[in-house]
């Protein structure tokens, strides 16, 4: 396989103005036939140049150029291309292909799904299809003819407006679609199938009225209720936030079991992983709600940030994922509570996201290079992109930022552009120099923040001092500084102190004057603060305000002070890890010495006056009393000893459990509570904080926990109830865990995105034997290694989430995860890739598990016939 570099970026030599595909879909195989209306680009310096179309496993039947078939000496194939030496300026090219969806178990390019006939094209599965320019920047005009059997295939989709629909003599059906739109191939959709269709309307700021329908199988009808007020509230706040209006008159949505991705934004017909948009109670968590609701909203913002201005070339990725990751973000927080949806974000970014920057694929979030552009859809790409649009948010404040969107979608739509694009845009229309801002794109790994303070009584003066640097990733030994905005506040005796910097030309502040946003752009910085009278604690990083590592040598007492009383939830919640994470230091010290684990008395009165506090916000509380998870450990000692880590933070919430009994049983009750079934803020708080402390009274094991875990899991009607009592149950050594888990299933078994959380749940039991149980459950009757789902919900779950089990000494989960690897290259490459990134990440663990890591990716680098996904990823981990 060979590498791809951004520096080696030409404009294509031709353009394709139409394009019209006719598809007569069918069981043996399926037949495309296209004609192109292609011309040379006016942009290109190549004349001359040889048409070279993409296209794999294509069985090619006819082609011809202005209606005059070539014969085979007019064109060549090599590799994934298919070559005309010479064409005319200006002419249309026909061509007709076939394929067989009904074997394509990649799920990339038309394919099928229980039954019916789907696609996904992004990013270069449209050569899956017919041969084409599968490349962003040729955009195209399309009509789409599908004819199918019409009984089997009553619905017939693709983008656009339909404009013609006709019964065929034969059985058969056929519909026309067109999209006025100029797109490039990788929005292209089909469906073809048995569905049934839950329709709503939406009238646009002016006043336009647009069908909304959403298609699933008859069983989930249902269930489309939340994904249906989801998108009608993503629609307004389009148009409220950013101005942005719908520009057809139908909004399609398809649910299919067998996906790749959570969802894909094809022009005006999306279609989703059934797990991101049906949603009921009975059926669906309070955080497979709060998915549906981002990921429904994130593929509408997809229309403007993605569709009507997309990507020049696919290093361009986070130009529409990053800024529309942070445009979903920031929805979800204003439907439900801003502090947690940041938390959660953060959560995310600073376990996976700072593992992918300090690991083998690490990479800028424009890559200068790739091998398979599949493998870059990555928390990098997605979640570190959404954070540098934030940062740019920041830096300009909201309304000038909202002139850089509105002059960003002005000057580009309908236009294939660049990472560099956005970011002028954003300068042009501010004024504010995002010069050294650059270096966020271009740069990868995590920068570190080292900061420390000085306060002078007699001058009134408080300073900080900060360091920055960031380490060396792969290809980039040396990096520059970045331009890290930073916000801090003072907080003072009675409240935030006034902010007031010796050398004001430095920084940007926000309206109050109590909290500023620092620019930090230099190695070494210092910034001096005048008219303080009170050592003050600092509060810094507010909201997470970029996305690096931040170290400040906090006393417990600062971190308590924070803890309780900062006005920055994101800090008061960072205030409370920092505080676990001393404990878990002091619990492996413990540990290690022989002596026994007690919690700091000081740690212990705050996590009590949490659960005491009926006031405070109940998912904060349970975020709080949550220990740092062991994803996050793993980020913070070095070499990670996953068994080691994993017990003292056990231990130690074993201790926490024992001390506040009493506090978690009144609080476990005071939750508990009769009221129907919302997806709201208050009661997803109040569920999640019944939940944690259920958690910490199951360690007790004891009767107590026991009845209430039992007497949850059967008697409550919701699936996050249900599902954390189940949880609960599985990790304990109640007897009743067989029987729950039987039950639950003989419940449920109809319903595979349940049953799929009944894996999850099996998958990730910290207690031994979990390799054993998913092994045997592999061979279970509702498990299919065809469907991502389902590997994701075992396999992924097992290998990305239990690592104490994944971790077993004698590498026998390292075994396991390398066996599926090999099995799911030859059928699905992305997903094998994917699933494989646990191993990768072997340079953080004790010597022993490294050898046996590495012997393992080695072990898969042998086999014949390895995946260009597969093969990157594990060529790049050995290196
Ligand atoms: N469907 C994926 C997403 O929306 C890729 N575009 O992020
Ligand atoms: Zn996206």
């Amino acid at each position: 396989p060979s590498t791809i570099y951004l520096s080696e970026y030409q404009v294509p030599a031709y353009l394709i103005d139409t394009t019209a595909l006719v598809f007569e879909l069918g069981e043996e195989s399926t037949k495309v036939s296209s004609q192109l209306h292609i011309r040379r680009n006016p942009a290109s310096t190549i004349s001359n140049a040889p048409l070279a179309l993409h296209g794999t496993e294509l069985a090619l039947i006819s082609l011809a150029i202005d209606g005059r078939a070539l014969d085979a000496s007019e064109w060549t194939q090599s590799g994934e291309q298919l070559i005309i030496a010479s064409v005319p300026a200006e002419f249309v090219l026909s061509c007709e292909t076939r394929i067989r969806p009904q074997d394509n178990t990649s799920l990339e390019g038309l394919y099928k799904s229980s039954g019916m006939f789907c696609t996904q094209c992004e990013a270069e599965g449209f050569r899956k299809i017919t041969y084409y320019l599968d490349r962003p920047d040729v955009m195209s005009v399309f009509t789409v003819e599908i004819i199918a059997d019409a009984h089997r295939y009553p619905v017939l989709l693709s983008n656009g407006n339909l404009s013609a629909a006709e019964v065929l003599a034969d059985g058969r059906h056929k519909t026309v679609w067109q999209d006025p739109f100029p797109k490039p191939s990788y929005l292209f959709a089909l469906v073809a199938g048995k569905l049934a269709c839950v329709e709503d309307r939406f009238k646009t700021m002016n006043g336009r009225e647009v069908a909304l329908k959403i298609y699933v199988e008859d069983k989930d009808a249902d269930k489309c209720e939340h994904a249906m007020v989801s998108l009608k509230n993503a629609m307004r706040w389009d148009e409220e936030v950013y101005g942005r209006e719908y520009d057809l008159d139908i909004f399609n949505i398809v649910a299919v079991d067998d996906f790749n991705m959570g969802a894909m934004e094809n022009k005006s017909l999306n279609i989703f992983n059934t797990s991101c948009v049906l949603a009921k109670p009975e059926t669906t968590t309070d955080a497979g709600f709060q998915r549906v609701e981002g990921v429904v909203a994130h593929e509408y913002f997809h229309n403007w940030s993605g569709n009507r201005v997309t990507c020049r070339d696919w290093f361009q990725l986070s130009l529409k994922e990053g800024f529309t990751v942070f445009r979903d973000a920031e929805f979800s927080a204003d439907m439900g509570s801003p502090t947690v949806k940041r938390v959660e974000d953060v959560t995310l970014l600073r376990t996976a996201q700072f593992a992918e920057d300090a690991g083998p694929m690490a990479h800028p979030i424009r890559p200068d290079s790739f091998i398979e552009i599949s493998n870059f859809y990555t928390v990098t790409v997605y979640e570190k992109g959404a954070e540098v649009v934030r940062m740019i948010h920041t830096l300009l404040g909201p309304e000038l930022f909202r002139k850089g969107s509105d002059l960003y979608f002005d000057r580009h739509d309908g236009q294939a552009v660049t990472c560099e694009d956005f970011v002028l845009a954003m300068e042009d229309a501010s004024g504010v120099d995002l010069g050294q801002f650059r270096n966020w794109y271009s740069q990868a790994g995590t920068p570190k923040l080292m900061v420390s303070a000085e306060y002078d009584a007699a001058a009134q003066t408080y300073t900080l001092h900060v360091q920055q640097s960031c380490p060396a990733t792969p290809g980039q030994s040396k990096k520059a500084p970045f331009h890290i905005p930073f916000t801090v506040a003072l907080l003072g005796e009675a409240g935030q102190l006034a902010l007031q910097l010796q050398n004001a030309a430095l920084n940007t502040e926000t309206a109050d004057n109590t909290e500023m946003v620092l620019n930090v752009t230099k190695a070494e910085q210092s910034f001096i603060f005048t008219g303080i009278k009170e050592e003050p604690v600092p509060s810094l990083l507010r909201g997470f305000s970029a996305p690096v590592k931040l170290e400040f040598d906090y006393s417990r007492e600062q971190l308590l002070r924070l803890m309780s009383s900062d006005s920055d939830g994101f800090c008061r919640w960072d205030a409370s890890q920092q505080l676990g994470l001393a404990e878990i230091s002091q619990a492996l010290a413990d540990i290690a010495a022989g002596r026994d684990v007690a919690p700091e008395s000081a740690y212990l009165d705050a996590c009590r006056a949490l659960l005491s506090d009926e006031t405070l916000d109940g998912a904060m509380v349970a975020m709080m009393l949550q220990l740092p998870s062991e994803a996050y450990l793993a980020e913070i000692f070095h070499p990670v000893d996953v068994l080691g880590l994993h017990r003292a933070r056990e231990t130690l919430r074993l201790a926490i459990a024992e001390a506040l009994r009493g506090e978690l049983l009144a609080c476990y009750s005071r939750c508990t509570s009769n009221a129907v079934y919302a997806a709201d803020a208050g009661q997803i708080a109040q569920r999640s904080l019944k939940n944690t402390a259920l958690s910490y009274l199951m360690l007790l094991n004891d009767d107590t926990g026991r009845e209430l875990a039992t007497r949850q899991f059967e008697h409550s009607e919701n699936m996050t109830d249900r599902l954390a009592a189940l949880n609960a149950l599985v990790n304990s050594a109640a007897p009743y865990k067989a029987e729950a888990l039987q039950r639950f299933y003989q419940n449920w078994q109809h319903e595979p995105l349940v049953i799929n959380q009944w894996f999850q749940v099996q998958a990730m039991c910290r207690l031994p034997g979990t390799l054993e149980t998913v092994q045997g459950l592999m061979a279970h009757p509702a498990f299919d290694i065809r469907n991502p789902n389902k590997v994701r919900a075992l396999i992924g779950a097992f290998c990305g989430q239990n690592s104490v089990n994944f971790h077993r000494e004698d590498g026998a989960g390292y075994r396991f995860l390398a066996d599926q690897v090999i099995v799911l290259n030859r059928s699905n490459p992305q997903i094998a890739s994917r699933l494989l990134v646990p191993l990768t990440k072997w340079r953080k663990y004790l010597p022993a598990a490294q050898q046996l890591m590495c012997a393992e990716l080695q072990r898969i680098l042998a086999q014949p016939d390895l995946s260009s996904d597969v093969y990157e990823v594990v060529s790049k981990s050995v290196q």
